[in-house]
C-alpha cells in the first residue's frame, strides 16, 4: 500500500507556533504509522509565498519579497527536525517547478473553457486573501480578523467552480470518508446546498505583483488559494513523473477547520475541471486555544514549539498534544497541562513501568530476557496487548490518536498492577518459584517492547531508547513494523543495555525552584536514584509527591446502604468530605473530635455517591484469619491540617 500525507503550506508572514507545530506532528505521526503498517509513505509539508499579506510583510519588514519569503521560509523548514519532524519533500510556492506547474494547470483549465473574464465587486478581507459573502461577516466584519472588508470593483478572471457542484455534492455522498471528522462534512454539505458563486482567481498587476502571471494575460496575476491548492501536485511531479501516478489516488490532506472551504469546495472542484480523481481524504482538526481564544499572530497569544522542546522535551511535547486534542475539537494550550500529562503520563506511568522492569531483569536475570514458561496460564498482558493492537491500527488510522494512546496507556497502567501483583521480589527469593518469575519478567519486556514499537510513531526519540535499553538493535523489525505485534515474537536471551531515566520528573511551572533550591533537590535525586534499583521500593521523590496531613474529624455518619463505609467531614485545614471503609470496626458517634492522618492531594473518587476528598489512613491488623481496622493518631493534639513530615 501507499500513502501521500500532506500538511498545508503555512503562509511565511509568520513564523511557526504550536498550531502550525500540531498539525504537522499530526502528518508525521500518521507517516510513521503508515510504514510501521508497511506502507510506502510520502510526506509534504512547505510554504505559501506569494499574495498580498506575504507582500506587506515584506515591505513592513523593509526588504524584498523573495528576500522575506525566503528568510521566513526557511525559518519553518529548520524548526521540524527538532520536532522530530521528518518530510519527504519541503515545497515552496516560489519554487520554479511550481510555478510552471500553476501555469500549466491555468492554461488547461482556460482551454476547457472553465475560466472567463468579467466585473466584480465585493467585499475583500486582506487577512483571508479573498473575498467575502456577506453572510459569512459578523457584525459586518471578517469572523477571524475582526477587520472590515473592503469593497473592491474589479475586471478579474473566474473560475467556474459552480459547473461542477453537484459532480462534488454526489462525490461526498457516495463517498462518507472523502471529509472526516463528520462534523466537517456536514458543514461542507450545508455550504454546498445553496448554488456556489464562481472563484474569482485573479489580481491585477497595478494592485499586486508579487504572484504567478496567467499565462494567457500578463497583466494579472493568480490569487493565492488557485496557486497554493496546487502545491499538492507540484510536490509529486505532476503530470508525468511516476511519482504522481504512484502517489495521487491515496493523497490525504490535514487541515484546520480555518480553511476547510477551499479545501473542501475550491480545491475539489479545481481538480475536477482538470479531469483528475479527487483526492482520497481530506482530515479536519480544530484549533489550539489559548484561554478561549484561537492561538494565532494577529491576536498575538502565540506559543512557540521551540520554547516547548526546550522546557519538556520533544516527545513529551509530541505526545502532549496527540494526547490532549481531540482530533475535530479544539483545545486549550496550558504549560501546566503539559507539567501533569509529563509528570503522570510519561515519568509515573511509563517511566517507572520501563525503569523497575528493567531494574529487575537486570538484578535477577543479569539483564538477560529469560524464557517464559509455555505451560504458564498468564495471559493478562498478552490479551490485552491483542486487544490493544486492534484498537491501536483502528484509532491510529482514523487519525483518533488521543484514542490509541489512551489505550496504550491501559496497558502501561496494567503492567504496573502486574508487577505489584506479582511481586517478583518474592519470587526471586524462593528457588522453587524460578520459572514463574521468569514468565513474569519476560511478560514484563515484551509488553516494554510491544509499547516500543506501538509509540513509535508519536515519540520516536523515546523509543529509540528504550529500543536500546532493552537490546533491541536500531531498525529492528521488533520495533519498527507492526508485523511483529504479535504477543511473543521477542526472543528469549535477549542483553539489556542500562540508559538513563526516560523522563526526569518536573515541577509545576507554578512551583519552579530557586537555584538553591535546586541544588537540594539535585541531592535527594541522587538518594533517589540509589534506591531506585530496589524494585518494589518508591523513590524518595515519589514518596515526596504525597501529601499527609493530620486531620480532625468533625463529623461522622453511616452511608445509606453500606455496612462498610462511613462518611466523615474532617478539617484538615480546610473542611473536606472524607469517605473511609470504617463502618465494620467503628461507630460514628465514637470517632467524632479524633485527629487521624490523611493523603490529603489524592484526585477524588466517588464512593456510593459521596465523594471522597482524601483517604485516612489505618493500621490493617491480621487476627486468626481474619483483618480489622484501627485509625492512625498522632500522638499529641496539634492544629488540624499541620503537615506529616
Ligand atoms: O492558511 N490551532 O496558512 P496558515 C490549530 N497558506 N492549528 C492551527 C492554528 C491553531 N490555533 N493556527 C494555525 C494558510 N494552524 C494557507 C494554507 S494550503 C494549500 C494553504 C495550522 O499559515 C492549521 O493547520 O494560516 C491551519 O489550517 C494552518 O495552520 C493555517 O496556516
Amino acid at each position: 500500500m501507499t500513502t501521500y500525507i500532506t500538511t498545508p503550506i503555512y503562509y511565511v508572514n509568520a513564523q511557526p507556533h504550536l498550531g502550525h507545530a500540531y498539525t504537522t506532528i499530526v502528518a508525521d505521526t500518521y507517516a510513521r504509522f503508515r510504514r510501521l503498517a508497511g506502507d510506502t509513505v510520502r510526506f509534504q509539508t512547505g510554504t505559501d509565498e506569494h499574495g498580498d499579506k506575504i507582500a506587506e510583510a515584506a515591505a513592513k519588514d523593509g526588504v524584498s519579497p523573495q528576500e522575506y519569503v525566503d528568510r521566513i521560509s526557511a525559518m519553518f523548514r529548520e524548526s521540524w527536525p527538532a520536532l522530530d519532524i521528518v518530510p519527504d519533500n519541503f515545497i515552496r510556492t516560489t519554487d520554479a517547478d511550481h510555478v510552471a506547474t500553476v501555469q500549466k494547470i491555468l492554461q488547461q483549465v482556460y482551454d476547457k473553457g472553465d475560466i472567463y473574464f468579467d466585473k466584480y465587486t465585493g467585499l475583500y478581507c486582506t487577512g483571508c486573501e479573498r473575498f467575502l459573502t456577506e453572510k459569512e461577516l459578523v457584525d459586518g466584519k471578517c469572523p477571524d480578523h475582526q477587520t472590515v472588508p473592503e469593497e473592491i470593483t474589479e475586471q478579474n478572471y473566474f473560475f467556474r467552480m459552480s459547473r461542477y457542484q453537484q459532480d462534488l455534492i454526489d462525490h461526498i455522498h457516495a463517498n462518507p470518508e472523502f471529509i472526516t471528522p463528520e462534523r466537517y462534512r456536514n458543514e461542507v454539505l450545508s455550504f454546498l446546498s445553496e448554488p456556489l458563486e464562481d472563484l474569482c482567481i485573479s489580481r491585477p498587476t497595478s494592485r499586486l505583483t508579487w504572484g504567478i502571471p496567467l499565462p494567457f494575460d500578463d497583466s494579472f496575476v493568480t490569487y493565492v488559494w488557485f496557486d497554493a491548492l496546487i502545491n499538492y501536485l507540484t510536490g509529486i511531479g505532476y503530470p508525468d513523473s511516476d511519482i504522481f501516478q504512484r502517489y495521487w489516488d491515496v493523497a490525504e490532506h490535514v487541515i484546520a477547520k480555518d480553511i476547510l472551504k477551499p479545501h473542501a469546495i475550491y480545491w475539489p472542484t479545481m481538480i475536477l475541471s482538470m479531469g483528475l480523481p479527487l483526492y482520497k481524504k481530506l482530515h479536519v482538526h480544530g484549533y489550539w486555544n489559548v484561554d478561549e481564544t484561537k492561538m494565532s499572530k494577529s491576536i498575538g497569544n502565540v506559543v512557540r514549539p521551540a520554547e516547548l522542546v526546550a522546557e519538556f522535551g520533544v516527545d513529551c511535547l509530541r505526545y502532549f498534544t496527540l494526547r490532549e486534542m481531540s482530533f475535530g475539537l479544539d483545545s486549550s494550550f496550558s504549560a501546566d497541562a503539559i507539567v501533569a500529562r509529563r509528570n503522570s503520563d510519561l515519568a509515573n506511568d511509563l517511566g517507572n513501568l520501563f525503569s523497575r522492569s528493567t531494574a529487575m531483569l537486570n538484578k535477577y536475570t543479569a539483564g538477560v530476557v529469560p524464557a517464559p514458561v509455555a505451560t504458564e496460564d498468564d495471559t493478562v498482558l498478552s490479551a490485552k496487548a491483542a486487544s490493544l493492537v486492534e484498537t491501536y491500527r483502528q484509532s491510529m488510522g482514523d487519525f483518533q490518536f488521543h484514542r490509541a494512546l489512551a489505550s496504550i496507556w491501559e496497558l502501561i497502567s496494567l503492567a504496573n498492577k502486574y508487577i505489584v501483583s506479582n511481586e517478583p521480589w518474592a519470587l526471586a527469593n524462593d528457588p522453587e518459584r524460578e520459572q514463574r518469575l521468569h514468565t513474569v519478567l519476560y511478560n514484563l519486556h515484551e509488553t516494554l517492547r510491544l509499547l516500543t514499537l506501538l509509540l513509535q510513531p508519536v515519540m520516536p526519540g523515546i523509543c529509540r531508547e528504550m529500543a536500546k535499553g532493552l537490546g533491541i538493535a536500531e531498525g529492528d523489525p521488533l520495533v519498527t513494523s507492526l508485523d511483529t505485534a504479535a504477543w511473543g515474537a521477542l526472543l528469549p536471551g535477549t542483553k539489556l543495555v542500562k540508559i538513563d531515566a526516560l523522563f526526569p520528573r518536573m515541577e509545576t511551572r507554578k512551583k519552579q525552584q530557586a537555584p538553591q533550591q535546586k541544588k537540594k533537590q539535585k541531592k535527594k535525586k541522587k538518594s533517589a536514584q540509589k534506591t531506585e534499583n530496589m524494585e518494589g521500593l518508591i523513590t524518595f521523590d515519589q514518596f515526596q509527591d504525597l501529601e499527609l496531613r493530620v486531620a480532625e474529624i468533625v463529623a461522622a455518619e453511616a452511608i445509606k446502604k453500606s455496612d462498610r463505609l462511613l462518611k466523615l467531614t474532617v478539617k484538615a485545614p480546610e473542611e473536606r468530605t472524607i469517605v473511609a471503609g470504617i463502618a465494620e470496626y467503628y461507630k460514628p458517634e465514637e470517632i467524632v473530635g479524633q485527629q487521624v492522618l490523611i493523603v490529603a492531594n489524592l484526585k477524588p473518587v466517588k464512593l456510593m455517591g459521596v465523594e471522597s476528598q482524601g483517604m485516612v489512613l489505618a493500621a490493617k491488623v491480621e487476627e486468626g484469619g481474619s483483618s480489622r481496622l484501627v485509625l492512625s493518631a498522632v500522638s499529641a493534639p496539634v492544629p488540624a491540617g499541620a503537615k506529616v513530615a
